[in-house]
C-alpha cells in the first residue's frame, strides 16, 4: 500500500510541496544507518524474494540481497523479513526496493545522522520550560506562563499555608503540570548523559534565544530545572510532590492557562528522587559554578537527612491525589529504590561511608542486580549502572563487581531479544504499556553502559536497534519524534502543539508508543486483539499512546547524544 506524504520543499521559496511515497510494507529508519553499523530494514510481507538498494538521486541499483527465513513477530502479528544490507557501506541517500514492487521512504547512510535529531529532542526541554518566553528559529513560541504564586494545597499538612513561589521547571509533558518525581530520571538522564560523554553533550549548541550564561548549553537547560526543583524543597529538608492545578486545563496555550495552582504535600519518593539529582548536580556542576554546586549538594544532605528522619514511606501507602485533584499523581507505594538511588548519587559525590554502608545493606539482599529498565517509578536499576561508574576509590569492589556481571547476563538477555524478534527488539510482550518506547530507550542505556561498563562493544549495536525502530522501523512506518523523518506523528497528546494554529506539532517530542493496556477511550476501541505493538494510534485524544513527556525525551536525548557524531 503506498503512501504518500507533502513535503515542504523549502520554507523560505515557497517552493511547491514535492511528494514523498512509499510503502508500508518495507520499515527503514527514515534518519538512516551509520556507516559501519548494523544496516536492517523489515518487510512486513507474506512473499519476498529480494531487495535492492537504490541511489535515491537516479535509482540506480547499489546492492541487492536475498530475502528468506521470515520471522513471524509474536508482539506485532507480523511476518517480517530482513533485510540485511549491513555490509553496503557507501554514504549516500537511499531507499529500498522489494520484489520490484514495493519501495520504503529514504534514508541517509553516514556517520552524522543523529546530530540533528540530538539537537531536535535536546531543545524539546527548551521548548516545555515554564515561567519564561519561550521562542527559537524553528518558530514555535508561547509567552511566559504559570507565575503567580501557587498556594499549598489544604492535604499539604499541618503548618503548610499561605503561597509559595513554585515557579519554572519545565512542563511535565502534554500538561503543564510539574512533578518532582517525573523530574528526577529525567533531570538525571540528562545530567548523566553530560557526565559520562561530556565532549559531545558540551558541544551541543541548543540556540538559546539569550546569551551570557556560564554553562554548556545543555547544563544551560538543564539547571533550568533544577533550579524550579529546589524551590521545592521544605525547609525541613522534604521535597514536596508537585504543582499543578487541581484539574488538567483545557487545550490552551500555557499563557492562557490561569487556573490556581496548588502545591501538594511532601513526599519520601519526591525526597529521595530529588536527593539523588541534586548530589549529581554537585559534582557536574563543580567546574562551571562552585556556589550553585555546593548549594545542590547542602540541598541533597538536607533531603537526605529528612529520609533518616523519617524512615517510613511518606505519606502511608505512598502518594495519592486527594478527592479534588485530577491532574498527574506519579504514585508509587515504594520509596526504597529513591532512597537508594539518594544513597549511591551521595556516595559517588562525596565518598563518605554512611551512604556505602546503606548501599551495601540495601543491595544484599538483590538477585539479580540489574534485570529491568529503569523508569520514574522503579529507579533502581540507574542507580546500579551509576554506582559502576563511580570512581570513589572507597568503593566496595565486589558490589561493583556483582553489578557489572548481572548487567553483562541482562544485555545478553536483551541481545537474544533482539535475534529472535522481527523488529529487532529488545521488548517484552508486558512492556508494551503507558510509555513503552521510554521502556525501550531504557534498555539501550542498559546496554550502553553494558558495553562500556563489562567491555563489550557489542551490545552498542543492540543499543541502536531501539533507535531505528523509534524512527520508522515499526508496524507503522512512522517516526514517533516530531518534526524527524519522512513520516512522523503529528497529533501528539500536547497542549501546546494543538492549541497554536499551527499544524506542525512542536518539534523533537517523543511520542509514548503503544500501549497494551489502552488506558483511553482511543486505544479502548481497537479490536481486542490487536497484538501489543500496534495498540498505538497517532491521535490527539489518544493520552496513553500519544502524549509526550520529559522523562520519554530523556532517555532519546541519551542514546542519540551517544551515538551521534
Ligand atoms: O508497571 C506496571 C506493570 O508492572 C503492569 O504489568 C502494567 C499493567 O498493569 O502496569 C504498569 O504500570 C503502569 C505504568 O504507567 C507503567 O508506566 C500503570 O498501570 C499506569 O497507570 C501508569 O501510567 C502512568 C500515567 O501517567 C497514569 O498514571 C504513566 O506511567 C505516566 O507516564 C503518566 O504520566 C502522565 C502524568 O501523570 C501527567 N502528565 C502526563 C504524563 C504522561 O502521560
Ligand atoms: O491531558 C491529560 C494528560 O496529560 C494525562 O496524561 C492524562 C492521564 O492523566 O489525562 C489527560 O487529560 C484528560 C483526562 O484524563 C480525561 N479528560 C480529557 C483530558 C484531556 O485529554
Ligand atoms: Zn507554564
Amino acid at each position: 500500500m503506498e503512501k504518500i506524504i507533502l513535503v515542504l520543499a523549502a520554507l523560505f521559496f515557497a517552493v511547491p510541496v514535492f511528494a514523498v511515497s512509499a510503502d508500508d510494507e518495507i520499515k527503514v529508519d527514515q534518519l538512516g544507518y551509520r556507516i559501519l553499523d548494523n544496516k536492517y530494514a523489515v518487510i512486513a510481507v507474506d512473499k519476498a524474494e529480494y531487495f535492492r538498494v537504490m541511489r535515491l538521486s537516479d535509482n540506480k541499483e547499489m546492492f541487492t540481497g536475498a530475502l528468506a527465513n521470515p520471522v513471524r513477530d509474536e508482539d506485532s502479528g507480523d511476518t517480517c523479513f530482513i533485510a540485511d544490507f549491513t555490509e553496503f557501506n557507501k554514504e549516500g541517500v537511499y531507499y529500498i526496493e522489494v520484489n520490484r514492487e514495493f519501495k520504503s521512504y529514504p534514508f541517509t547512510i553516514g556517520n552524522d545522522i543523529y546530530n540533528k535529531a540530538f539537537y531536535k529532542a535536546a531543545r524539546a526541554f527548551y521548548n516545555q520550560r515554564c515561567g519564561t518566553k519561550v521562542s527559537g528559529p524553528d518558530g514555535f513560541t508561547h509567552d511566559a506562563c504559570h507565575l503567580n504564586p501557587a498556594v499549598f494545597h489544604p492535604s499539604a499538612g499541618k503548618g503548610l499555608s499561605g503561597t509559595i513561589d513554585a515557579s519554572g521547571g519545565w512542563h511535565d509533558a502534554g500538561d503543564y503540570g510539574r512533578y518532582i518525581v517525573n523530574s528526577g530520571l529525567s533531570s538525571a538522564t540528562l545530567l548523566y548523559l553530560f557526565e559520562r560523554n561530556r565532549t559531545k553533550a558540551a558541544a551541543l549548541k541548543m540556540n538559546f534565544p539569550y546569551s551570557g550564561y556560564k554553562f554548556p548549553d545543555l547544563l544551560e537547560e538543564i539547571k533550568y530545572n533544577l533550579d524550579w526543583m529546589l524551590k521545592m524543597q521544605d525547609p525541613n529538608g522534604g521535597v514536596y510532590h508537585k504543582v499543578t492545578p487541581l484539574q488538567f486545563p483545557g487545550f490552551i496555550m500555557p499563557e492562557k492557562d490561569t487556573s490556581k495552582e496548588y502545591v501538594y504535600e511532601v513526599t519520601s519518593c519526591a525526597t529521595g528522587d530529588f536527593a539523588a539529582v541534586m548530589a549529581i548536580a554537585a559534582r557536574v556542576y563543580a567546574p562551571y559554578d562552585r556556589i550553585f554546586a555546593d548549594s545542590c549538594l547542602y540541598a541533597s544532605k538536607k533531603a537526605w537527612a529528612f529520609l533518616t528522619s523519617n524512615p517510613g514511606i511518606i505519606p502511608a501507602g505512598g502518594f495519592k491525589n486527594p478527592p479534588d485533584t485530577g491532574t498527574g499523581q506519579y504514585a508509587d507505594t515504594s520509596d526504597t529504590d529513591e532512597r537508594f538511588w539518594a544513597a549511591v548519587e551521595l556516595f559517588n559525590t562525596t565518598g563518605e561511608n554512611e551512604y556505602e554502608k546503606f548501599i551495601e545493606i540495601n543491595s544484599a539482599n538483590d538477585d539479580p542486580m540489574i534485570g529491568k529498565a529503569a523508569w520514574w517509578r522503579e529507579v533502581k536499576p540507574a542507580a546500579m549502572i551509576s554506582y559502576c561508574y563511580g570512581t570513589q576509590p572507597k568503593k566496595n569492589v565486589e558490589l561493583d563487581a556483582k553489578i557489572r556481571l548481572d548487567l553483562k547476563r541482562h544485555a545478553d538477555v536483551l541481545m537474544g531479544r533482539i535475534k529472535d524478534s522481527g523488529y529487532k527488539m529488545t521488548m517484552l510482550k508486558d512492556d508494551y504499556i503507558w510509555g513503552s518506547n521510554n521502556i525501550l530507550l531504557n534498555y539501550s542505556i542498559n546496554l550502553i553502559a553494558a558495553a562500556e561498563l563489562c567491555n563489550d562493544k557489542s551490545y552498542l549495536q543492540g543499543a541502536q536497534e531501539a533507535l531505528h525502530y523509534i524512527f520508522g522501523r515499526n508496524p507503522f512506518n512512522m517516526s514517533f519524534v516530531t518534526g524527524l523523518g519522512s513520516y512522523y506523528c503529528m497529533n501528539i497528546h500536547h497542549r501546546p502543539s494543538a492549541a497554536d494554529g499551527k499544524e506542525e506539532p512542536w518539534p523533537g517530542l517523543l511520542a509514548g508508543g503503544p500501549n497494551a493496556q489502552k488506558s483511553d477511550k482511543i486505544l479502548q476501541g481497537m479490536p481486542f486483539d490487536t497484538p501489543p505493538m500496534k495498540c498505538y494510534e497517532d491521535n490527539l485524544q489518544s493520552y496513553a499512546s500519544n502524549e509526550v513527556a520529559i522523562n520519554w525525551n530523556a532517555p532519546l536525548v541519551y542514546v542519540l547524544g551517544y551515538f551521534s557524531k
